[in-house]
């Protein structure tokens, strides 16, 4: 039996870290990850990939241990609103949360309510390269009104199959998230 390879998960969110340790747990038995709890600051461009990238490449400047490591950068893309909050995602949750991007919504019907959620994980295998990007989609609507209690963030808004992400426990939503779909390309490049 190989000994478990130590990936570092840069993020303040720890909602994340349950997500990806559970797949990981259940997936990559060769792998565990270990959360570092760190705020780095994420620059406001318009492509979540950017954003990452550059997030990883502050990491590397700044922290002492030259581990593999990972962060993950995620949005809420909404079609009828141009992609709207994308990249601002967790400013525009602080300030209107799912209420207010109900009230955005409200004459939106049908099509119109199509949107998408992003993951974009950059691994650094080795700190003199640059940060290797895995991105996972999800394709759903936003729902007409918050249901369940699981998930957090825009979970209980955004709607896939008829249940909402936080309709659904953790290994359900991993199994079609873009979380999940980001981050089991970053397994399957691993092993
Ligand atoms: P980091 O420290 O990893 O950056 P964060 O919570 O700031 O943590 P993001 O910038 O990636 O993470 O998240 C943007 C926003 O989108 C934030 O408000 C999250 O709550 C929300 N979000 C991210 N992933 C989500 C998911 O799977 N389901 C629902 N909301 C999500």
């Amino acid at each position: 039996m190989g000994s478990k390879k130590e990936i570092i998960f840069f993020t303040t969110n720890k909602n994340k870290v349950k997500e990806i340790k559970d797949l990981a747990d259940s997936e990559a038995k060769n792998i565990t990850i270990v959360h570092r709890e760190y705020d780095y600051p994420e620059l406001q461009l318009e492509e979540i990939e950017a954003v990452a990238k550059e997030s990883a490449n502050y990491i590397k400047k700044k922290v002492a241990i030259k581990k593999p490591f990972f962060i993950e950068d995620s949005g809420l893309f909404i079609h009828a609103l141009n992609g709207f909050p994308g990249p601002f995602s967790a400013f525009v949750f602080n300030k209107i949360g799912n209420e207010g991007i109900l009230k955005l919504m409200a004459d939106k019907e049908g099509e119109e309510r199509r949107a998408s959620f992003k993951t974009v994980v950059a691994f650094c295998e080795s700190f003199e390269k640059e940060p290797i990007l895995f991105v996972g989609t999800a394709e759903g609507k936003i729902a007409e009104k918050v249901r369940g209690e699981g998930g957090f963030g825009y979970d209980p808004i955004f709607e896939f199959e008829g249940k909402t992400f936080a309709e659904r426990n953790t290994d359900e939503k991993n199994r079609v998230s873009h979380r999940g779909r980001a981050f089991m390309k970053l397994l399957n490049y691993i092993s």
